[in-house]
Parts: structure tokens; C-alpha cells; sequence
């Protein structure tokens, strides 16, 4: 030992190297192998924590608070059901490619292995669903692990990383010295795109007759909105987006077609299909994006922009791969390309598939229908908003019809498709912005799923609008039921069993209302954005029987899409 370097316990390291990598919120659950953290916590002023009810909040809300802020998410929780409790936001975002660290306490060293109490290999068991795991064995390896774990979340494809401190770690000692950079042998994302390819993309777009950009979340992650409207508008290109792509592109923008797949529009759709060139930046290819593989963009040469190689031809072969951040690859093609003039045929072509089926949907006088409630919250908020949207049927319809103006503003479960993930998530997304309204929207199957987090918002007075779409069904999966499964509605109708939301909402601690009346919706949305210092929840009771259209049956291709109902009195019921 040096003579200038005091001794640090396991503690003290972990929570200097949370102040290194500038952590300043930590949502969490204490617990016994975390006690000593907690023992800790309660003298740091540096961080804020937040005790969620649930682990599965804090790791949701971590997540939230990521998506907004573009930071790492941060998870402190106990071993045993501490740490299983976070798994399913462990894999929402390691799906969704979201930047965790989430923190596990962990039996002490000795006990591994011997079905201690409150034991759960949780490295074993995340292993398939982190970017990377850590057991520290030494604490002399704790802060060069939480440098490295910080390391991999945020860099190159963002995803979670998992460190698990056993108990004897948190107390032993060791100096400290955090270390100024990382080296992990076989891990270094390739940031600039080949300077060949480039050149390559450049001349296929250029000569390009209808091209089409497909654009997926890696663009927000990469802070590359601007760079792809600044491509897209110079060479008159039009813009797709994937669920998670969202807010990459201005919803409002006449170059925008909509969302593509499964619930996306007819013109983005027919696009996909006709397209000659399809540059595809920060988007993997999702079966929900592409249907049956063979005849997604089937005529089209296909270039493919990623951060991570192992996204290359995983789901679709593509003709031209540059791998590379999104933001330095736009701006080489930028300097690559003049001004393209506009493909007149290409937009009339595009131009004639909106007017043939534009994304609509009727009004009549005497039922609320969830599309108007979207419509209208859109529409009162200007774009502006951060929303936080569950799973399900009101999911694909704020994709829909929320026109989304900026990146990091849509938070949503895209590739696990996680229920309960909306109500923690806004309540994360809350720490991270103050000056943008942040609304929840979920189902009422998904609101129940994680409720217990309003106790969370009220208790920090966070000005989250909770607001539930009620149509008293699993509607997502009544409506797979209604179109292929025989009506046989098995376990999705709630009309029985739904609790009184707005009881709930207030017993919680939160002002609540409830309404199921068209001429109702504007008055209390107006109500709930007056409202800036603590949560409100609304319920709007609306149109039981309502599906989303256009649909792309699972597995089909574009020619499959069903557009319409055959009986719209159905969503009377
Ligand atoms: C945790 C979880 N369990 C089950 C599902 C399957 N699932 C997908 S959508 C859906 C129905 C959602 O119903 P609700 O929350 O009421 O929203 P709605 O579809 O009616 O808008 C279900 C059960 C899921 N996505 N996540």
C-alpha cells in the first residue's frame, strides 16, 4: 500500500464511482445484501435515489429516465427476488437496446453456490439478455468493472449491462483509484463508416428512381435526427419510421409516410414494396417491420446503416451494409451527395396510395373512440410532449396518430412488447425532463400491471398525466381473437373484473377522473395540463370492440393487409 492512498471499503468505491460517472439519479429497492449500500446512501448528496414499489418499476423507470435523458439507467437492488424482479426491464432493454446499469447485492462469496437464502444466480440468469455481466470477485475490481460496465452500456449499440456485488465485496477494503480509461480486449464499436461503401451508397442513391429511407431508433441513439432531415430533405427522399424510430422525423413533415409494418400505414407500406433503393439507418429488420422476409422490399436494393455488425443480414440479406454510427455515416453521405431533385413519379406514386387510403378513422356522435383521444392529446400538445406508452392496441394508435416532433420524446416497449412497462417508465422519464409535459398512456389490462409505481409519482409529485385507454378487454389480443381465432374471446374480457380506476388512482395518491364523453375530452385534458405539480390520472372509457387498422396479418406480406372492417358496429358493443 502507498502511503498517500487511504482505504476504501467496497461502499465508499461503489459510490465514488457512481459520483466519477456523473450518476445523478439511481432508482432502487433496498434490501438485505444491499444493506450496507443503503447504510451508505443515506449520507450521499450527490445522487438522488428513488424508491420505486416494485424492482420491475425501478428498472422500467431507469429505462424511461434513459430513453429521455440519453444517459445510463441506474438499478440498485438486492439479491435473490431483488434482482429476478428486474429481469423483464432487463430484457425490454436489452431488446430495445437501452443503456442500463443495473447493480444486484448477491449472498456473500462463500455462500455462492449454496442455495443461500435470498440466492439467485442472476448472472446465469441474464446472461442472454445483457450487452454484458459481472460477478466481482475482488473488491479490487470493483471500480475498473464499474467503469467498464458504464463503458459497455452507453457505447456502440447501447444495451444493459448487470454487475453483481456479493456482500463480503461491499465491506472489504482496498485502495481506490478509478481508472481513466477502458480496455476490454474484443470490444471496440466502429464509429466511422468505410469510406468505400459510402462512396458506393452515395452513387446508388443518386441514381435512385424511388428511394426510401426506413429509419429505426438507432438514429435517436445516435443523436442523428438532424443529420437524417438534412439528408432527407436534400435529396427528397421520403421517411418510414419504426416504432422506436419515432420522433426521429417530424410526425407533421408531408416527406413523413407514417409508421411501417405490421399496424403501419398503407402508403408506408406500399412504399416498402415499391421502392428501388431502401436505406435502412439504425433498424434491424423486426418481423413486425418486415412480415414475411421474401417479399419485404422485395424489388428495392437494400443498403443497411448500423452501429452494430451483428444486425447485418441477420433478418434480411441486404445488398450493402456500412456499419458505423449513425450520426457520422449521414454526414459523410451528406458531403457524398448534392442536392437531389425530386422523383416526381416516385411521390405521385406516393401521393396517389395517401389519397386511396389515408390513415383515418370515423367519428360518430355518441362513442369515444381511442383514435380521437390520441388525436386530441396530439393535437393539444403540439408534438411537444414525452409519451410513455404501454402495450397494445392504444400503443400502435399513438404511433398512429401522435405526431411526434422531436427524437427522444416517444418511450414505448417495441421489441419485448412489455405490459406494465408505461407507468414506471413516464415516472423515469419524469427525473429526466422538467420542462416537457410527460404523459403515460396505457391500456387498462397494462395499467394494472405495474399501478403501484402512482404511489412513486405522488410521493415525488412528479406532473406525470396518467391516462388510461379503457376499453375493458386485453383489446390487443381481443382483436387477434375477433380476425383469427374463431371469436372465441378467452380470457381477454375485464368488463367483470376491472377495478374503479379512478378509486385506485386516488387511493394511491393521485387526483383522478374519469370520463367515457366526447364532448368531456378536451376539458379534462386542458384541466390535466394545468396541473404542474403533482400526477393526475384520467380515465377515458371508450369503444369496447375497436382494432387497429391497417394490420398486416403475422407473417404476411404487404399484399396481405387488411385495411378496414367488415362491420364497424362492432365496436359498439
Ligand atoms: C407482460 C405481458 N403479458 C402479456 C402480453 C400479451 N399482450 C399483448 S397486448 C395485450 C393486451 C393489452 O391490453 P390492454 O393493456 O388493455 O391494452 P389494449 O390492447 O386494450 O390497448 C396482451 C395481453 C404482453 N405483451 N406483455
Amino acid at each position: 500500500m502507498t502511503k498517500d492512498k487511504k482505504l476504501l471499503t467496497g461502499a465508499d468505491i461503489f459510490f465514488e464511482a457512481l459520483r466519477e460517472e456523473k450518476v445523478e439519479k439511481i432508482f432502487g429497492y433496498p434490501g438485505g445484501a444491499t444493506i450496507k449500500l443503503y447504510e451508505k446512501l443515506y449520507d450521499v448528496d450527490f445522487l438522488e435515489h428513488i424508491l420505486t414499489r416494485h424492482e420491475q418499476g425501478a428498472t422500467h423507470a431507469a429505462q424511461g429516465y434513459a430513453r429521455v435523458s440519453g444517459k445510463a439507467g441506474v438499478v440498485l437492488v438486492t439479491s435473490g427476488p431483488g434482482a429476478t424482479n428486474t429481469v423483464t426491464g432487463i430484457a425490454d432493454a436489452y431488446m430495445d437496446s437501452t443503456p442500463l446499469v443495473v447493480f444486484t447485492g448477491q449472498v456473500p462469496s462463500h455462500l455462492i453456490g449454496n442455495d443461500a437464502f435470498q440466492e439467485a444466480d442472476i448472472v446465469g440468469i441474464t446472461r442472454p439478455i445483457t450487452k454484458h455481466n459481472f460477478l466481482v470477485r475482488d473488491v479490487k475490481e470493483l471500480a475498473s468493472t464499474i467503469k467498464k460496465a458504464f463503458y459497455i452500456a452507453t457505447s456502440g449499440r447501447p444495451g444493459p449491462v448487470l454487475v453483481d456485488i456479493p456482500k463480503d465485496i461491499i465491506v472489504a477494503e482496498c485502495e481506490y483509484e478509478y481508472p481513466e480509461e477502458v480496455i476490454i480486449r474484443g470490444y471496440k464499436p466502429t464509429l466511422k463508416g468505410h469510406a468505400n461503401q459510402i462512396k458506393k451508397a452515395a452513387k446508388m442513391i443518386k441514381n435512385a428512381k424511388r428511394p426510401l429511407l426506413y429509419v429505426g431508433g438507432g438514429v435517436i441513439m445516435a443523436e442523428a435526427s438532424e443529420e437524417l432531415r438534412e439528408f432527407a430533405r436534400k435529396n427528397n427522399i421520403p421517411v418510414t419510421n419504426t416504432l422506436l424510430g419515432l420522433g426521429s422525423f417530424p410526425g407533421t413533415d408531408p416527406q413523413f409516410l407514417g409508421m411501417l409494418g405490421m399496424h403501419g400505414t398503407y402508403y408506408a407500406n406500399m412504399a416498402v414494396n415499391h421502392c428501388d433503393v431502401l436505406i435502412a439507418v439504425g433498424a434491424r429488420f423486426d418481423d413486425r417491420v418486415t412480415g414475411k422476409t421474401d417479399t419485404f422490399a422485395a424489388e428495392a436494393y437494400k443498403i443497411h446503416i448500423d452501429i452494430d455488425p451483428t444486425a447485418i443480414d441477420k433478418n434480411v440479406l441486404v445488398d450493402l451494409p456500412i456499419v458505423g454510427n449513425a450520426k457520422a455515416i449521414l454526414t459523410d453521405l451528406l458531403n457524398e451527395l448534392s442536392d437531389k431533385p425530386r422523383e416526381d413519379e416516385w411521390w405521385k406514386m406516393i401521393d396517389g396510395w395517401r389519397e386511396d387510403c389515408p390513415l383515418e378513422y370515423e367519428r360518430p356522435d355518441n362513442i369515444l373512440r381511442p383514435q380521437y383521444v390520441i388525436d386530441r392529446i396530439s393535437e393539444k400538445t403540439k408534438g411537444e410532449a414525452i409519451i410513455v406508452s404501454d402495450v397494445g392496441q392504444h400503443q400502435m394508435w399513438i404511433a398512429q396518430y401522435y405526431k411526434f416532433n422531436h427524437p427522444r420524446s416517444h418511450v414505448s416497449s417495441g421489441g419485448l412488447g412489455t405490459m406494465g412497462f408505461s407507468v414506471p417508465a413516464a415516472i423515469g422519464a419524469a427525473f429526466a425532463i422538467k420542462d416537457r409535459p410527460v404523459i403515460s398512456i396505457s391500456g387498462d389490462g397494462g395499467f394494472q400491471m405495474n399501478m403501484q409505481e402512482l404511489v412513486t409519482a405522488a410521493y415525488h409529485k412528479l406532473p406525470v398525466k396518467f391516462f388510461i385507454i379503457n376499453n375493458s378487454f386485453l383489446g390487443m389480443v381481443r382483436q387477434w381473437q375477433e380476425l383469427f381465432h374463431d371469436e372465441k374471446y378467452s380470457f381477454t374480457d375485464l368488463r367483470d373484473s376491472n377495478p374503479d380506476f379512478t378509486k385506485v388512482g386516488e387511493a394511491l395518491g393521485v387526483e383522478s377522473y374519469s370520463t367515457e364523453k366526447i364532448d368531456e375530452v378536451d376539458d379534462l385534458l386542458d384541466k390535466a395540463f394545468a396541473i404542474n405539480d403533482r400526477p393526475v390520472l384520467i380515465e377515458f372509457k371508450v369503444a369496447k370492440e375497436d382494432l387497429v387498422f391497417p394490420m398486416v396479418p403475422s407473417g404476411g406480406s404487404i399484399s396481405d393487409m387488411i385495411v378496414k372492417r367488415l362491420n364497424p358496429k362492432r365496436m359498439l358493443l
